[in-house]
């Protein structure tokens, strides 16, 4: 199925890299991302086609006004159902939302979508927001100027997911997160590394895990998942934790990491 975008922003114009550049490009050329730019500025009335003003009770910054949002979302559920399109969940992107996830990512590239809000300056009245907002997404306690990047991220997360993006579907599928743990390390030739040091760089002398050359698939496999265990629960034990409650951790993963040290 086809995962639809349906994108509220004032600069349409950040969006053109999606379209363009990496493997987003074939996601979006094959149709199997759906992005539908809204500028917000379109459903301002007005001399001055306002879209924020000034908060009430004082503060600095603006807030994105409601009647435009209210305007541009009839806008998009019209041309939504015209399309013969489901009503689609709306997204905004905050700080005060649930961190997103690769689950919740997976979640959405099976479709059918969702519409985007971007929000800017101080962020959106809240009329609005309880009035029209499905689901509030983070991508991280800390502040943007804007959602179009976390909606790009998000759409570009989904995106690589679709069938067809990415060289080797089994890509995606070893990714960190796509089995609740962090990814372990790559390699590539040359099989012995001798950069030498130049002024304040240091040099790079390493070679390759022998196991990677080794060509036997079932020990290189057992040593990525352990480096995976090693990595996760020195990095993000939580992960472990989470992974483990699942049932996702064999007796051979619960007996390395038993004998791991963090
Ligand atoms: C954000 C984040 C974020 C806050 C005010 C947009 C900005 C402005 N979105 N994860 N962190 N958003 O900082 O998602 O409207």
């Amino acid at each position: 199925m086809a995962v639809r975008f349906d994108v509220i922003t004032l600069f349409p114009e950040l969006f053109a890299p999606f379209q363009t550049v990496g493997v987003t490009r074939r996601a979006f050329e094959s149709r199997a991302v759906d992005m539908r730019l809204w500028p917000l500025r379109d459903h301002a009335e007005g001399v001055y086609r306002r879209v924020d003003d000034r908060p009430f009770g004082g503060g600095p910054g603006m807030v994105m006004l409601v009647e435009p949002l209210v305007r541009c979302m009839r806008a998009i559920r019209a041309d939504q159902s015209a399309g013969g399109a489901p009503r689609l969940p709306v997204i905004l992107f905050s700080p005060a939302g649930k961190p997103l996830t690769q689950q919740r990512v997976q979640q959405l590239a099976e479709g059918p979508g969702a519409v985007l809000l971007c929000g800017r300056y101080e962020g959106i009245d809240q009329r609005f927001i309880d009035a029209h907002v499905d689901e509030e997404v983070s991508m991280g306690d800390y502040v943007l100027s804007g959602g179009e990047l976390p909606a790009l991220t998000l759409m570009d997360a989904v995106a690589r997911l679709q069938p067809g993006v990415l060289h080797d579907a089994a890509s995606h599928e070893q990714d960190s997160f796509s089995d609740g743990l962090l990814d372990c390390p790559h390699y590539s030739r040359p099989e012995v590394l001798s950069v030498p040091a130049q002024g304040d760089e240091p040099g790079v002398e390493a070679a390759v895990p022998d196991v990677l050359l080794s060509g036997h698939h079932a020990k290189i496999a057992r040593w990525r998942r352990e480096q995976q265990l090693a990595i996760t629960a020195r990095r993000r034990p939580e992960l472990i934790d989470a992974a483990r409650a699942r049932g996702e951790l064999s007796k051979k993963d619960e007996d390395f990491l038993s004998q791991l040290t963090l």
